[in-house]
């Protein structure tokens, strides 16, 4: 099999946070076989100055400091260098469009990703202006730095280059693939705690199994996430199964 590889540009004040998550588990493997090539750069290195220094204060006051452009924008030209047209140059911040599993499978398709992480109060806008591609928020709060952001978005990106999961194509089952969340998963033993195993899973009939977890899918999106419900491409028989969570409701409600 010929597998394409993913070169990933890290921009960070803090390289060392990446240490820890990005070698353990299905990270390290993927850049074991060679599918994420992952590069962390160390802004304060694209200073120039004898203190290396990277922030200064804000025009216009106010607290806190700001990320001065020079050594950011060093840094993205040096990430850049060979990379193809088109390039994503994405900076991670609270103000971005909300990451999603749509959007992890469509970074997953370059060959080449920058992430920048900003700190402090955040980076001089002009950065965003002259280089920046793509912003991108993991949610609606507000982080110390973007370094965990892009380590989510690393993440979940990763486990969509083809060859990085162990069963192959592992990831189109997932909650959120197709819209729709997964239901619950059981192992061994088959009683636990007074729980035991549903029955059609350890039959193993193959189509009823499949029929079941879709309808399990269904059943947690409606209770769960129904807001999914609106977008979700579902057949007819989905549809239907849907009308049936309802009936079941309304007779909880007025029985
Ligand atoms: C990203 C960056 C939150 C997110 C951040 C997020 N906080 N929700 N903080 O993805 C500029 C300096 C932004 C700290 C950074």
């Amino acid at each position: 099999m010929n597998y394409n590889s993913l070169r990933i540009d890290v921009l960070t004040l803090f390289p060392a946070m990446f240490q820890g998550p990005m070698t353990e588990s299905m990270l390290w493997k993927a850049r074991d076989r060679g599918l994420l090539d992952l590069r962390l750069h160390d802004i304060r290195d694209f200073t120039t100055d004898k203190h290396r220094t990277a922030d200064d204060i804000p025009y216009g006051g106010g607290g806190g400091m700001i990320m001065k452009p020079e050594p950011v924008v060093a840094a993205i030209e040096h990430a850049l260098i060979d990379a193809p047209p088109g390039t994503p140059v994405i900076l991670m911040t609270p103000q971005g469009r909300v990451f999603s599993h749509r959007i992890a499978v469509e970074l997953s398709r370059h060959e080449r990703l920058v992430l920048v992480c900003g700190r402090y109060e955040g980076i001089d806008d002009r950065v965003r202006q002259l280089l920046i591609t793509d912003e991108l928020s993991i949610g609606d709060y507000v982080l110390t730095g973007g370094e965990l952001p892009a380590m989510v978005v690393i993440d979940a990106v990763v486990r969509h280059i083809p060859g990085v999961l162990g069963a192959e194509g592992a990831a189109n089952s997932d909650s959120h693939a197709d819209g729709i969340l997964e239901g619950p998963h059981f192992t061994r033993p088959p009683l636990f705690h007074g729980l035991s195993v549903p029955q059609v899973l350890q039959d193993g009939d193959h189509g009823k199994v499949a029929r079941w977890r879709r309808e399990q899918g269904l059943r947690r999106t409606w209770e769960r996430r129904p807001d999914l419900l609106l977008t979700a491409e579902l057949t007819e028989d989905e549809r239907y199964l849907l009308g049936r969570f309802a009936d079941e409701d309304s007779r909880r409600a007025t029985g």
